[in-house]
Parts: structure tokens; sequence; C-alpha cells
């Protein structure tokens, strides 16, 4: 292991380690009393990160065969083992349900499975795809399997698995049958099936260095038999099967990127797993969100109605932002220091444009004015009480509203696992703006406020 893959490896550990010890611990549920609904359903979630981290640590590398019916998928398995561990035959769907074998061509601690499973035109359309994503989500190299000319189906399947982002050789088995094929025809082929998209779009599936060409259970060739006394019998010879150069790329990326990918797989799998622990927290919690963000928006509007000295509004107008964005990782169970609260209300309100700072504003110049009444007239006439009560009332509505909006944004911040998702803050925030009406928020915030 080398110094840049050993650092992968400790990093992707120390992660998926403090997950763990995060999500399974009451700590996450704080003041809440531990929800047993909940419980039981993360953890599914839960063991899928724990089995993350033990594949981790065994050093355990899965390379899976797709391909269709027949390809050679197993009779290369068998190959590769120096066995015949797995059924193969020339019948339809020879392979039933996927299976994992060990292998060890590097006498090292890297374990590796090699993964067998149906051919891929054995389950149907939609069914399909479901399970070759799920496969090769598991996996940490593909070894997609061909023989002979390349189909639609085989094409589409590629680009299907080329989404999970895992290293990939494509196999061309049965030479023995197709011996004029080479590395560029097969990519020529590729090219044709392509066409229509962007021919940079075959880069992303495959580069010709990752084709390999074998012949996993060459057929058995006839012989003629010269006997020293003149007589001719004819016999079968099983050639050796010709799998080298498989052999050879499997081990070259193993060297190479072995732990890397084990590392960078196991970070997937957690992320996948702690995605789904939040979105189920966020399910079960809904209401209790809802109310928190309310309840902070009518804090900050009273606090800042009431509050005559101005910066003070700026200032604790902040500190319940900070406290409200706390409240529902708490409420949540998130992992969430006080930097990152921080650092999360500072991109919601630079992203937010014009409406936070907009706040902000409101708050100096109102707030000035609001103290400068105040102080001046000392509520002395009851004019002035209205002014104020009423300039007040207007911006303690809208910093509460400022603290609505923020409440929205955290909530789907944290819902996505803390990432903005597949959507950059921006967007997310300017789709949140656009669901929140301001002049009902300001109005209801103001109705509450005058009802006190
Ligand atoms: N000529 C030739 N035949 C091969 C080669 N490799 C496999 N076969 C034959 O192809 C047939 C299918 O092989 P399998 O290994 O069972 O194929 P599979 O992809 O696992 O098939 P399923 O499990 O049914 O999806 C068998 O009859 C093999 O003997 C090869 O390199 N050359
Ligand atoms: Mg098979």
């Amino acid at each position: 292991m080398n110094d840049r893959q050993e650092k992968h490896f400790n990093r992707s550990r120390a992660s998926l380690q403090q997950a763990i010890s995060w999500y399974a611990s009451f700590r996450r549920h704080w003041n809440y009393p531990p929800d047993e609904k909940l419980q039981a359903e993360v953890k599914e979630d839960l063991q899928a990160l724990k089995g993350a981290l033990d594949k981790l640590d065994r050093k355990a590398i899965r390379i899976a065969t797709f391909g269709l019916v027949s390809c050679g998928k197993s009779s290369i398995i068998n190959g590769l083992l120096g066995q015949k561990i797995l059924p193969t035959g020339p019948f339809h769907g020879v392979t039933k349900f996927p299976q994992s074998v060990r292998w060890n061509p590097l006498n090292s601690e890297i374990e590796i499975e090699l993964i067998d499973t149906p051919g891929l035109d054995e389950v149907a359309g939609e069914a399909r795809a479901k399970i070759a994503r799920e496969f090769a989500q598991g996996a940490d190299l593909i070894l997609f399997v061909v023989a002979g000319d390349i189909t639609r189906t085989e094409y589409d399947a590629l680009w299907e698995l080329r989404s999970c982002q895992k290293p990939l050789i494509l196999v061309f088995n049965k030479i023995d049958l197709y011996p004029d094929r080479d590395r560029d025809s097969i990519y020529y082929q590729l090219q044709l099936l392509n066409a229509g998209h962007d021919p940079k779009d075959l880069d992303k599936i495959i580069y010709t260095d990752d084709i390999v060409m074998v012949s996993a259970q060459p057929q058995p060739i006839q012989v003629r038999v010269e006997s020293a006394d003149g007589t001719v019998a004819t016999g079968v010879e099983n050639p050796a099967p010709q799998l080298e150069e498989l052999r050879t790329a499997i081990i070259k990326i193993l060297e190479r990127e072995g732990t890397s990918l084990l590392a960078l797989n196991a970070l997937v799998q957690a992320r996948d797993a702690e995605n789904n622990i939040a979105k189920k927290t966020v399910q079960l919690r809904q209401k209790q969100a809802h109310d928190i963000i309310w309840k902070y928006a009518r804090y900050k509007a009273i606090a800042i109605a009431a509050n005559p000295i101005p910066l003070l509004d700026v200032i604790g107008g902040l500190g319940t932002d900070l406290a409200l964005i706390r409240s529902l990782a708490r409420l949540y169970g998130l992992p969430i220091t006080n930097h990152e609260a921080g650092e999360l209300w500072r991109k919601i309100v630079a992203s937010s444009g014009a409406l936070l700072l907009g706040e902000i504003a409101s708050n100096l110049i109102l707030g000035v004015g609001k103290s400068g009444v105040a102080l001046t007239h000392a509520f002395s006439s009851p004019g002035a009480f209205t002014v104020y009560s009423t300039t007040a009332g207007l911006q303690g509505a809208i910093a509460g509203y400022g603290s609505y909006v923020v409440g929205q944004v955290a909530k789907v911040y944290l819902e996505q696992g803390c990432t903005w998702g597949s959507l950059g803050a921006s967007t997310v925030m300017s789709e949140i703006l656009a669901q929140v009406e301001p002049n009902t928020i300001i109005y209801r915030l103001r109705q509450e406020l005058f009802s006190l």
C-alpha cells in the first residue's frame, strides 16, 4: 500500500467510525426521547454502515461480472480461479442467483470476492436496471463481459453501470470463435452504437485500454492423431483458457488503486446510508420542525420589536438564527458544530441575496429610527409611541420572516445529510423563497405581535 492509498484508507475508516458512533448513540437524540419507530426504520442503514466498515477492515475487494446470458461470466470466474467451481453451460440462464467466491492472486492481505451474476437479459427491463445498479454499487471493480457483436442492450447496460462511477474492464470473451476481433474493432462497434451522441460520450464509458480479449473456455478442437504405424484417428483436444490479459489488467488496477477503491466505495456506501437515516428522521419529525421554526420566528419578531437598542437587533438576530439551526439539527439528531451552524447561516444569508441582507439593513435603519423616537420623545406623547410600535412591529415581523426563511433553508440542508444535495445553495434558496410568501408570514407575525 503506498502513502496515498494508506491516507485514503485511514481517512475513510475514521469517517465511517465517526458516523457509526454518532448514529448508534443515544446522544444524537439529545433531549428528545429515543423514538422506537425511528430506530426500527434506520436499523438497516446502520447495519449498512457497519457492513461498509467491516468490509473496509477485512480489506475485501468485490469484483463483479455483468453481461448477457451465456456470454461466459461464470466460465471467466472459473478460469481466474483455475478450477471449475461455478456451473457453466450452453443453456440460457445457468446462473440463477448471484454468488461470490474468494480469490487471492496477490497472496496478500487483500481479500478478493469474485461475484457471479445472472445474465442481464434474464430479468425484464426496469428490474434488470435496478438489480444491475444495486450490484454495481456494492462492487469495487466491474467486469463487463461480451462475446461477439455488442448489442444495444449491452451498450445501454454499460451506460447504466458506468453511472455508478466504478472502474470497469470490458472483457471480450470467446475470442477463439472471433479471431478477427481486436480492441480497435470493438471500440469501433461501440462508436456505431454511440451514433447520435457526442463522440466524447463514449470516452465516459470506456477507453480502448480498458478492453481485454479472453477465451475462458475455448471450444474443443478436433485433432487428427497419426500413429507411428500410419493409422489416423480423430480426437478432441481442449485448448487451455486464455485469461492472462484479464488477470494482468485486474492485478494492475488492484495494485495501483485497490485500497483507494475500497476507501472510496466504503465512503459512497456510508453516504447513502447517512442520507437514508437523515431522510427517515426528517420524515418522522416534520411537525416538530415546523413548530421549532415558527417558535424562533416569533421569538425573534417579539425580541426585535421590543428591543430599543440599535445593533443589538442585528447581534441578537444572528444569535436567534444560530440557535434555530442548532435546534433543528438536534431535532434531527444530526451532528452539527457551532462553527458549522455559523457557516451554514453565512451561506444562507449570502445566497439569499437581497432578502436577508435587506433584513439586516432594515434592522439597522428601523432600529436606529426606532431608538431615536424612543430617546427623543421618551414615550412622552402617544403619537411617538404609535410611531415606535408600528415601526417596531414591522421591523420585528420582517426579522421574524428572515428567521422563518433561514429555518426553512436550514431544514432542507439538514434533511439532505448536511449537504445541499444535487442542488446548489442558491437553487435551494430560490426554491424556498418561491414557496414562502413574505407578505403572509410577515402579516401573521405582525398579527401575533399586536395581539400580545
Ligand atoms: N467457444 C467458447 N465458448 C465459451 C467460452 N467461454 C465460455 N464458453 C461457453 O459458453 C457457454 C456459457 O458459459 P457460461 O460461463 O455458463 O456463461 P454465463 O455468462 O455464466 O451464462 P449464464 O449463467 O447462463 O448467464 C458455455 O457452454 C461455455 O462452455 C470461450 O472462451 N469460448
Ligand atoms: Mg453463469
